[in-house]
């Protein structure tokens, strides 16, 4: 009995894998191994000599069980540490550039947008691309026959004859998201409100859809001074310069009054855009003052309370900044030229980290 136990203890001991000590297993304590055999002879023998062997036999047996079990979690161990040191990969190591998708140039500007203003205390407000004709016209002082309706090349949806609902449009402008708020949160507001919008329109400088970003502060005190401190200190931030003159003409819009254009010095030399210098004025945004029927129809009291809006084209002050040629290009999805301009997609853009880099 020793020497099976020295026998089956040493080829446990030197098993190099699980399939070997299976084999040994079964050689040893299997239905037909060595020590069962043994087992199956207690039967032949005197009941003197079976209280000695029986209980001999029962421990050798246990003790190649747990030999083979002690191995087989060894052999396990190793195996796992094996696949570990073969298996490791560093994932910090950069990913392949081609597989990058990146950020289209407008994510970008508005990621930009939201930075420089969410410094101001401007929260982001979204609404729905399918709008009511009232939230889109009616609520902002453009009444059914006002010319801006027709102007605005506006996609109606498609009525059944006799359908008592509420016409719907696609919204021409983001300035419904602003009714929605002051309907939402009453005054004082301080909003930005960027977006798709959609106008029937196409060539050179027109695309049917579009992006807008529009800026709405409400308050018991707000005046054009403020206004102008805003697009001063947005314009700076924006096209990450330390000096810009601004110059405001008078305009009209029906939803505000007064009513201004705005206009940023600059140059176009070597046909690149300079801001801040030169003779040239660009034309970036259109603002003024919300005209009392807007707040009335928003739910706020015009005797109040006053405020400021101001509303400019993304795509347009996206491709002024990062020097985009073509707008109908933004909206090809051509891989190459998305390569091109787009943007490494975790450079989440912030005023103290650099704006664009
Ligand atoms: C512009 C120009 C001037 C504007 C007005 C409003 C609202 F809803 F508060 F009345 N939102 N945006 C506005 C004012 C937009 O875009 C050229």
């Amino acid at each position: 009995m020793d020497d099976l136990k020295a026998k089956y203890l040493t080829q446990i001991a030197d098993a190099g894998d699980e399939a070997a000590l299976e084999a040994i297993r079964l050689a040893a304590v299997g239905k037909k191994g060595e020590v069962s055999l043994k087992m199956r002879e207690l039967g032949k023998m005197s009941p003197e000599e079976r209280q000695v062997a029986g209980p001999a036999l029962n421990a050798l047996k246990d003790e190649i069980n747990s030999a083979l079990s002690a191995k087989k979690s060894a052999l396990a161990d190793k195996a796992l540490d094996e696949r570990l040191r073969s298996e490791w990969l560093d994932v910090t190591l950069p990913s392949r550039p081609a597989r990058h998708g990146t950020l289209h140039p407008v994510n970008q500007v508005t990621e930009e947008v939201t930075a420089i203003f969410a410094e101001m205390g401007f929260s982001v407000a979204e609404g729905p691309r399918v709008e009511t004709d009232w939230h889109n016209f009616d609520a902002l002082n453009i009444p059914g026959h006002h010319p801006a309706r027709a102007e605005m090349d506006t996609f109606y949806m498609h009525r059944a004859p006799g359908d008592t609902r509420p016409a719907h449009v696609l919204r021409t402008h983001t300035s419904p998201v602003q009714i929605r708020s002051m309907e939402a949160q009453g005054a004082p507001l301080r909003i930005i409100c960027p977006g798709g919008v959609y106008r029937a329109d196409y060539d050179q400088t027109h695309t049917p859809m579009f992006h807008q970003v529009e800026g709405l502060a409400i308050d018991t005190d707000i005046s054009m001074a403020n206004l102008k401190w805003v697009l001063e200190e947005f314009v700076k931030a924006f096209f990450e310069v330390d000096d810009v003159e601004l110059r405001f003409r008078a305009s009209h819009f029906p939803f505000t009054e007064p009513s201004a254009e705005v206009d940023i010095r600059c140059s176009w030399e070597g046909g690149t855009l300079k801001v801040g210098e030169g003779d040239d004025w660009l034309e970036i945004l259109g603002s003024g003052m919300v005209h009392p029927k807007v707040l009335q129809a928003g739910g706020i009291d015009p005797d109040r309370y006053q405020g400021f809006a101001f509303g400019m084209g993304i795509d347009r002050i996206a491709m002024l900044k990062y020097g985009i040629p073509d707008l109908r290009a933004f909206f090809d999805s051509d891989l190459r030229w998305l390569r091109h301009y787009g943007f490494a997609s975790l450079d989440v853009p912030t005023l103290h980290g650099g704006l664009s880099r």
